[in-house]
């Protein structure tokens, strides 16, 4: 099973993660991804979606018209593992190539 990540490699993985955060109170990290429109967000959300499936990692996420939240954490290992790292870095090459 994936560890969760150490502080020093959480930090590490944040500061290559453009605009994410840790989330207050919980071993998690989060990022609000804005698009053009609904149709540029949902776009990315089924790229992202087909993705997770690969990875078989998967997301926490609401989308408000053109704003997707996302949420990334390991529930099996009850916090942030490298899982979620290669996710959400999937998320900004997906988010960068929708513009
Ligand atoms: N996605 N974010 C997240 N966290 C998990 O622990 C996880 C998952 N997707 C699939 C998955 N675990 C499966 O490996 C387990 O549910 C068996």
């Amino acid at each position: 099973m994936t560890q969760r990540l150490s502080a020093e490699r959480r930090r590490e993985a944040l500061a290559a993660l453009p605009g994410w955060q840790e989330v207050a109170g919980r071993d998690a990290i989060a990022k609000t991804f804005t698009f053009a429109d609904f149709n540029a967000a949902f776009g990315f959300m089924a790229r992202v979606a087909l993705v997770a499936e690969k990875l078989d990692h998967h997301p926490e996420w609401s989308n408000v018209y053109r704003t997707v939240a996302v949420t990334l954490a390991t529930h099996d290992a009850g916090g942030v593992t490298e899982r979620d790292v290669a996710l959400a870095t999937a998320m900004e090459r997906i988010a960068a190539g929708s513009g």
